[in-house]
């Protein structure tokens, strides 16, 4: 088969194991690529059906991908064969996070196992040189220590997100305790920046700064974790997130070194050559995608995690029929039960609603698309940037309220206007931020400009390969 890099004289093995959610998987699977492509083992670590359900590795990859399944602890409580956050409801996760930490045994028999490798083996057979992990993974740093195998932590977060959690030095010299406090910008951050919180999300998240009953929160997880790293890998570069990436370098006090984006550029080429084949439901969708004039229909997509609430769905509905706009709305089918009354006939010819499963990229790559309603997600940023969609913004969890921040701060679009209170947002927001974003005067001009902008950084694949070969060499250099 063709290769088209040189192994390295000394490969590396590096085992990669991302946290139990669909958002971890896929960037660390593509990162996983990456190192394969440069020549070096990668052994992939996660539960048996995430692992079963993987995309296909290319076949020219996979003999340098290694797939390992530990099996997930039975947990009182723990849905059957649930694996990944996708498998169970939000209030489930914290159990999904108790089997996790319950993988520590046999992650240690594995490595074990693993580190039995003689010297000058090359492949699998050779001592792992790095564990890449999670925020989740607190455990595992003490037990990789003991083989003398360093982890470094793989931040699928942007710099944003991280910079604003801040070391645990830093947290501890002036701890956040109450909302307010979440509401500002980080005193370790030394330049204006965007990136604090609403009042309603401070509400809410002010639990993970502390420990709960349910184990370790997730900052406390993330600080443990990280403090044993002697390596921090960001998701991010510094054309999109500017002086946020070299300020965690001095912030964490070790190297950060970015991976690029990791955007699917492969996904995104085959999807404007029209070479992919899709099922009906797809061949479909795109059908009625070619019907409409360019750049007029405007892709909402909300991620299959956070659960919308009923008044969301209902407000969201009504606000895309106020907006008067076509749209693509792909909709889980929990939320879908909860449209409005007669909702998909008023907008029918204009607005089509898709339950289920809607091939992204491709509809993201589609011409008559010109916009994105999102929840800000990082990778589903990376996919909408290389098309260069104006974005308008209603962040769920997780790291996509900063991101959210971000991205306004950029004006590539705008968020949803929400309640400071109660965290809601009502139909008539909604319609006038699509059309806001949608609209062709000087302020939509302004977004699709700024977007396109981010659009050529991406597509910059040269500089993108060299921050993954400047990540390689690190990783040598260190070992
Ligand atoms: C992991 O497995 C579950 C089912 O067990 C599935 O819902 C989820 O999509 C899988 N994740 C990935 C990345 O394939
Ligand atoms: C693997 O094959 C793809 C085409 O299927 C090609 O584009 C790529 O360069 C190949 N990569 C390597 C490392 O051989
Ligand atoms: C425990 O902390 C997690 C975040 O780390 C949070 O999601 C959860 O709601 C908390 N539970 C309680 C009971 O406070
Ligand atoms: C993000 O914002 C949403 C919607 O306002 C809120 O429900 C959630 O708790 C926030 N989460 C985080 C981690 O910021």
């Amino acid at each position: 088969m063709a290769e088209t890099r040189e192994a390295p004289s000394s490969p590396l093995h590096v085992v990669v194991f991302p946290w139990l959610a669909f958002g971890h998987i896929i960037p660390y699977l593509e990162l996983s690529e990456q190192l394969a492509k440069r020549g070096h083992a990668v052994t992939f670590v996660s539960a048996p059906r995430n692992i079963t359900r993987l995309r296909p590795i290319p076949e020219n990859l996979s003999s340098r991908i290694r797939l390992v399944p530990l099996t997930l602890p039975r947990v009182e409580g723990l849905p059957d064969g649930a694996e990944s956050t996708a498998d169970v409801p939000p209030e489930k996760v914290e159990l999904l996070k108790v089997a996790f930490d319950g993988l520590a045994v046999p992650f240690a028999s594995f490595l074990a196992e693993a580190c039995t490798g003689e010297k000058g083996v090359r492949g699998f057979g050779k001592k792992p040189d790095w564990v890449l992990v999670d925020f989740a993974h607190y455990w595992l740093p003490p037990i990789a220590e003991q083989h003398k195998v360093p982890c470094a932590f793989f931040s699928i977060f942007p710099a944003a997100f991280i910079a604003f959690a801040g070391p645990k030095t830093e947290n501890d010299a002036a701890p956040r305790t109450t909302p307010e406090d979440l509401t500002a910008q980080p005193r370790w951050i030394p330049f204006p920046t965007p990136i604090a919180h609403r009042l309603h999300e401070a509400k809410g998240i002010i639990q993970a700064f502390r420990p709960n009953a349910s184990g370790p929160s997730d900052i406390y997880r993330f600080w443990q974790t990280e403090q044993r790293c002697p390596l921090i890998i960001l998701r991010s570069c510094r054309e999109v997130e500017g002086l946020l990436c070299p300020l965690l370098a001095d912030l964490f006090g070790k190297p950060v070194t970015p991976s690029g984006l990791l955007s699917p550029f492969d996904a995104a080429l085959a999807a404007a050559d029209r070479v992919v084949e899709g099922d009906k439901e797809s061949a479909s969708l795109m059908h009625w995608l070619n019907e409409q004039p360019a750049r007029s229909v405007i892709y909402v997509a909300l991620g299959s995690e956070a659960p919308l609430s009923p008044d969301d769905v209902r407000e969201l509905a009504l606000g895309l029929e106020l907006a008067g706009v076509r749209f693509l709305w792909a909709l889980r089918e929990r939320s879908a039960a909860l449209l409005p009354d007669g909702f998909e006939e008023r907008v029918a010819g204009r607005g089509v609603v898709r339950v289920g499963w809607v091939p992204q990229v491709r509809v993201l790559a589609h011409g008559a698309v010109g916009a994105f309603l999102t929840h800000a997600g990082w990778s589903s940023l990376m996919e909408s940037f290389l098309f260069g969609h104006p974005l308008v913004m209603l962040p769920l969890f997780a790291d996509q309220n900063l991101t959210a921040r971000a991205m306004a701060d950029r004006a590539v679009g705008l968020e949803v206007p929400r309640d400071e209170e109660d965290g809601s947002f009502n139909r008539d927001d909604l319609a006038t931020t699509v059309r806001r974003v949608m609209a062709v005067d000087d302020e939509g001009k302004a977004f699709a400009r700024n977007a396109k902008e981010l659009q050529e950084i991406l597509w910059d694949r040269t500089k993108q390969e060299k921050y993954l070969d400047e990540l390689v060499k690190h990783l040598l250099r260190v070992r």
